[in-house]
């Protein structure tokens, strides 16, 4: 029973600690722009595909998903899963909102950033071996690890995917993608140099760990 109030204490102490050292930072804090864009490019390059600490903590993940919706006045919405399987990442995709019969460019880009209307804040073409050339997946050439091909939408403007990628992980040293985006193109994918020509991003989800339970239900039911 005295465990409580003690407990209780060491809570209030911190809490004081932290709103001192909150109200010291504020006082001394003196906005320099310049300074602040520069640290952003530095920081900016370890980021892009290192996942530092949080590796440890999301190497056990086995499933992830990104939920997709339309960037601004565009349709696409939908749900991509990712499962980690012998051998690589299969990934189970449903999007809908497409018109009926077109292919679309369908790639994980480098930054889970969908503060973008129409997402460039996703940045490129996920590459963490700097392969810098963009290819079919499973070509016998090297490729981005995002390049997921085409999405090919039915009568019903609905696009169904399921494909097995060994040059991508959910969360291993391999090419995780946790974290990332996942964008469907406007157009489709023509696998020429030095993006697919894929044109404007007409749907975005970001890359998050999955509920397990469930997840063997199908997508599109
Ligand atoms: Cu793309």
């Amino acid at each position: 029973m005295t465990a409580q109030p003690s407990l209780f204490s060491t809570i209030c102490a911190a809490g004081l600690s932290a709103a001192s050292t909150l109200s010291l930072t504020s006082a001394n804090f003196q906005p320099n722009t310049q300074a602040k864009t520069q640290a952003n490019v530095t920081e900016a390059e370890p980021l892009r595909h290192r996942m530092h600490q949080a590796q440890d903590v999301l190497s056990e993940v086995q499933h992830a998903v990104a939920v997709i919706r339309p960037t601004k006045d565009k349709d696409a919405y939908g749900a991509v899963r990712f499962e980690a399987v012998e051998g690589g990442v299969r990934v189970t995709a449903m999007i809908k909102g497409l018109q009926p019969g077109s292919k679309h460019g369908f790639h994980i880009h480098e930054f889970g950033d969908a503060t973008k209307p129409d997402a460039p804040s996703a940045g490129s073409h996920y590459d963490p071996a700097n392969t810098d050339h963009h290819a079919r997946p499973g070509a016998d050439e090297p490729h981005h690890a995002g390049d997921m091909g085409n999405l090919e939408a039915n009568e019903q403007g609905i696009a169904r995917f399921e494909r097995t990628f060994e040059s991508m992980s959910i969360a291993g040293s391999d090419a995780p993608v946790i974290g990332r985006a996942v964008v469907v193109h406007a157009e489709p994918d023509e696998f020429d140099q030095p993006l697919g020509s894929a044109g404007a991003r007409i749907g975005i989800g970001v890359i998050g760990v999955a509920n397990p339970e469930g997840f063997g239900r199908p997508l599109w039911e």
